[in-house]
């Protein structure tokens, strides 16, 4: 039986022709060894040598570990071991974060990063409406948005959750949305939920104020366009997705479907299964690149290092995946949520930059003042973050973000 080498180290990188990972590793055997476990597992390979792997084959479609600094491997893929389909990221995580995580050989490994050559981008569209998009539909070109997440995250009736919206738009938020876990419960149905949502919305605007609300409609894949376009017909402004649970499948049918004319808000629960691990699983650059190519608008990337979930060291690099020119495709809204409150605003933005929406649930349903007061407060902090002025200072004439201060601080 013949053996292949799938160890081309030195070979320079070929991000034009192939998709170009770097996984870290961690393992007893000599790092060679481990990284050709990877190439083998993923390409032509499997644990023992075979008599149908010829040349030809070997050639054409085996992996390249063409570098291995350290802990960091770096293994190249043909672009023609991923399926000629237009765009499909389910046959692409099989490749690249497939078998690998359970290699014997290897005692953990994580995939850091990912690039795509020109003929795989080129199979997905992107966002419909981007950054930018959402900007224009809430006439905002420059300061960052700032939302909250209705509380408690199920419970509230459908009248309940309006009045909710209603108070934190007239609080001056920009953005609100059901939480992850909110679909179409009986406590709270949908069609129900998703008209008295907009009602509350069509009468902020008649007063003067222009909101989005995103409807969660995570649910199965052969379900989630028709609800997409169900929520849609009943006014729904802004339309929010799962990601992990639901799918990258189930994301680029609704960003891809023409009928489907609304942003879509990307939530990523269940991603700490894989991210939060240093050493094993994937890190959440690779997940927010394929959010990008296959059209979310708007995504959850962290508090960067602020706020309740663990921080991600590659916040920054979230940042540019979601707003940089890397990608050639419209540029996607970070989120940062996750234990935000006005106290932490500052410190958030002196990260994320002016491009991002920055939203809390209990940072704005915890005000001492109630939602309306919630909301002022956590506009008053972007307001002073964007004039650069130090929210203890800009409390001094803001009673509501000086109720929040006095509540919970600053960092
Ligand atoms: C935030 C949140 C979001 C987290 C998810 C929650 O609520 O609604 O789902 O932001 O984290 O349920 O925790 P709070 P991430 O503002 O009350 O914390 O964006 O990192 O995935
Ligand atoms: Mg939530």
């Amino acid at each position: 039986m013949e053996n292949y080498s799938y160890l081309h180290l030195g070979e320079p990188e070929d991000p034009d022709r192939n998709v170009v990972c770097k996984y870290r590793v961690t393992t007893d055997l000599p790092m060679e060894k481990a990284a050709e476990a990877i190439a083998a597992e993923q390409s032509t390979g499997t644990w023992t040598g075979i008599s149908t792997l010829d040349h030809s084959i070997f050639d054409d479609l085996g992996a390249r570990i063409t570098s291995i600094e350290g802990d960091m491997v770096t293994c190249e893929f043909p672009a023609a071991d991923f399926s000629i389909e237009t765009g499909s990221v389910p046959q692409i995580l099989s490749v690249i974060a497939g078998n690998l995580f359970g290699l014997g050989a290897l005692k953990a490994v994580r995939l850091e990063d990912v690039t795509f050559p020109k003929s795989i981008l080129e199979q997905f569209k992107g966002p419909k409406f981007g950054a930018d998009g959402i900007r224009k539909a809430l006439h905002r070109p420059e300061e960052p948005l700032v939302g909250t997440i209705v509380k408690p995250k199920i419970g509230l009736s459908p009248e309940k959750t309006a009045e909710y919206v209603y108070e934190a738009g007239a609080g001056g938020l920009t953005n609100s949305k059901d939480d992850e876990t909110l679909v179409d419960q009986r406590f709270c149905p949908i069609e129900d939920r998703t008209i008295r949502v907009s009602e509350a919305l069509d009468r902020l605007e008649e007063e003067g104020h222009y909101m989005m609300h995103a409807i969660n409609v995570s649910t199965r894949a052969d379900r989630i366009v028709e609800l997409a376009e169900k929520v849609q017909g009943w006014g729904a402004r802004e339309i929010m997705i799962d990601v992990i649970t639901c799918g990258f499948g189930c994301l680029q049918a609704l960003a891809e479907d023409p009928s489907i004319k609304v942003p879509i808000h990307v939530h990523r629960t269940m991603h700490g299964a894989f991210t939060k691990d240093p050493f094993h699983g994937i890190n959440m650059l690779p997940l927010t690149k394929l959010v990008r190519m296959v059209g979310g608008d708007a995504l959850h990337i962290g508090t960067l290092g602020v706020g309740k979930m663990a921080a991600d060291a590659h916040d920054d690099k979230n940042l540019a995946a979601c707003l940089g020119d890397e990608l050639p495709y419209k540029r996607v809204m970070p989120v940062c949520s996750g234990g935000v409150y006005p106290g932490i605003v500052g410190d958030i933005i002196a990260r994320s930059g002016m491009d991002v929406q920055i939203q809390a649930g209990g940072g704005v349903a915890g005000h001492p003042g109630g939602i309306r007061a919630g909301g002022m407060a956590m506009s008053q902090a972007v307001e002073a973050a964007y004039k650069g002025i130090p929210a203890e200072e800009y409390a001094k004439t803001h009673a509501e973000l000086a109720a929040a201060l006095e509540r919970w601080g600053s960092r």
